[in-house]
């Protein structure tokens, strides 16, 4: 059939608020938050129910019609963007954005795949539960895209991923049949894990519509500091003493390094340095419990106490205030934005086995300095998970065509480095269009293979996301 006939038929089954094909209306819907790539699109399609993203997936499917699934588009690594030839359709699940259940007794939540991630944190706290997934992107990410990216994000060193808060999916198959799969069972050993493909597939295998996902007891009493350290081992150290002498109550551990801070505070408004001094590394660590009674303050004073009398803590700042908490988790999050207004950036999101993390810094930051002259490393992240964001911005008054020009060669060095010392090239971004050939080169053999004969079981005609994750065949 005539694509046009094909997108005729489509418009029909969402009617007329469940498209957009002018180009003023579809231009969000193709750049990324980054500006690396730029799509296009004949349409842009909002469904508001599974059914019709069904009947839409059935018709792209008997078309040969290829669909890129796109939530709030904050990913980073390209996998939401259509491609430049404008022959895929972008299905934008925007719409499908309510809550069906919560269930307080079984503390689970069932959403539908639209909903914004700090919309379901507002939706637990309202019946005095959380839902701990937590990123820089919450106010604009949707839960379809953080399932689809397997979201790590600052709270999963006591939560997990976004893999391990999930018990059910509803998803669209790539021929229209519907995988009903809301479970909300803890324990359920019936075969294979069909669900668990969908996660970190981003939007390769199917179109998530809902899920079923894990709430845990509020949060009622928390510490928060700034800690600044003389090297990255001072916080390996520190994750073990507070791990330990905190009765393992630390929910997250972020690496800032001086440069990262600097930029947040001079870019972004109302963000400040609490410290006095300049200091190589900074720790945001927060502890917190769902007991309103614990004393985490004193547990946090006596541990930097000790920390500092021994060296490995050099200051630190804990916070007296949620205000001040707040400006803390904001100087934190407006990292990825102060890069931004830096210029432009290359962006490895790498992660360790946490005890070689000290002597990886130290070998990539050398190899930085001696071959990237117009660009500055810029690293932070998320340590207690072994995950930084080893990031280089080019330099003030540095050329940004010419600092981009290097960013493959780049990429390749840091991640042989990564590969070195036994990390992965992706931590909790994903692959997309960006990190295609390095799955090619450090996944096994066995493995891709593997990942190729799902692909084809699932999509075997290929209009899932084409090009994204695996390259096509
Ligand atoms: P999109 O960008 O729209 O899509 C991401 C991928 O999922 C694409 O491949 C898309 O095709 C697919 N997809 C989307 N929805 C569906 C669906 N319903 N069904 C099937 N496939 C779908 N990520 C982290 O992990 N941790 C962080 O700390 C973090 N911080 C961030 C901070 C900032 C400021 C920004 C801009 C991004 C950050 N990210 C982080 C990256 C990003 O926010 C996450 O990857 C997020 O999970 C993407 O959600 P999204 O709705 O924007 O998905
Ligand atoms: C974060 O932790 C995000 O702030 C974004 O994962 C990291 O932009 C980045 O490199
Ligand atoms: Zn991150």
């Amino acid at each position: 059939m005539e694509i046009a006939a094909t997108l005729e038929r489509i418009k029909g089954v969402v009617g007329p608020r469940g498209w957009i094909a002018d180009p003023r209306g579809t231009e969000p819907y193709l750049v990324e938050a980054r500006g690396l790539y730029r799509g296009a699109t004949r349409l842009v399609v909002r469904p508001a129910s599974t059914e019709e993203v069904a009947a839409v997936v059935r018709i792209c499917a008997e078309a040969g019609l290829p669909i890129v699934p796109q939530g709030g588009n904050t990913g980073l690594v390209g996998g939401g963007v259509p491609p430049e030839d404008g022959h895929n359709i972008v299905l934008a699940l925007g719409r499908m954005n309510r809550i069906r259940a919560i269930d307080p007794v079984n503390f689970t939540m069932t959403v539908e795949a639209g909903c914004i991630l700090a919309h379901l944190h507002q939706a637990a706290a309202e019946i005095d539960l959380l839902f701990p997934l937590s990123l820089g992107a919450e106010g604009s990410c949707q839960i379809g895209g953080n399932l689809s990216t397997n979201a790590g994000g600052v709270n999963v060193l006591r939560y997990g991923m976004m893999r391990d808060l999930v018990l059910g999916l509803e998803v669209v198959l790539p021929g229209g049949r519907v995988l009903e799969g809301l479970s909300s069972l803890r324990k359920d050993n019936t075969g294979y894990d069909i669900k668990s493909l969908f996660l970190g597939a981003e939007g390769t295998l199917g179109v998530i519509t809902a899920a079923t996902v894990k709430l845990f007891p509020q949060i009622r009493a928390r510490a928060t500091a700034l800690v600044a350290l003389p090297e990255v081992r001072a916080a390996v150290t520190l994750l073990g003493e507070l791990r330990a002498g905190s009765g393992d109550r630390i929910s997250s551990f972020e690496l800032i390094s001086r440069p990262a801070l600097e930029l947040a505070t001079r870019h972004i408004p109302g963000v400040s340095d609490p410290l006095t001094g300049a200091h190589p590394w900074y720790l945001l660590c927060e502890l917190s419990s769902a007991r309103a009674a614990e004393p985490l303050d004193e547990v946090l004073e006596e541990a930097l106490g000790a920390a500092l009398t021994r060296g490995t803590v050099l200051d630190a700042a804990l916070v007296r205030s949620e205000r001040e908490r707040a400006a803390l988790w904001k100087l934190r999050e407006s990292i990825p934005e102060a890069q931004r207004h830096e210029g432009a950036s290359l962006k490895h999101d790498i992660s360790l086995p946490v005890a070689v993390l000290a002597d990886f810094v130290a070998r990539a930051a050398s190899w930085i300095g001696a071959n990237v002259p117009d660009g500055r490393l810029v690293a932070y992240g998320h340590v207690g998970d072994g995950n930084l964001h080893f990031n280089i911005s080019q330099s003030a008054g540095s050329d940004r065509e010419r600092f981009l020009s290097r960013a493959d060669s780049v990429r390749c060095a840091v991640h042989e480095l990564v590969h070195e010392f036994g990390g992965s090239f992706s931590a909790e971004h994903g692959v997309g269009r960006t990190k295609v050939a390095e799955l090619e080169r450090y996944t096994s053999p066995v493995e891709l293979a593997l990942m190729r004969a799902v692909k084809r079981a699932f999509d075997p005609h290929g209009i899932m996301n084409p090009g994204k994750v695996l390259r096509e065949q």
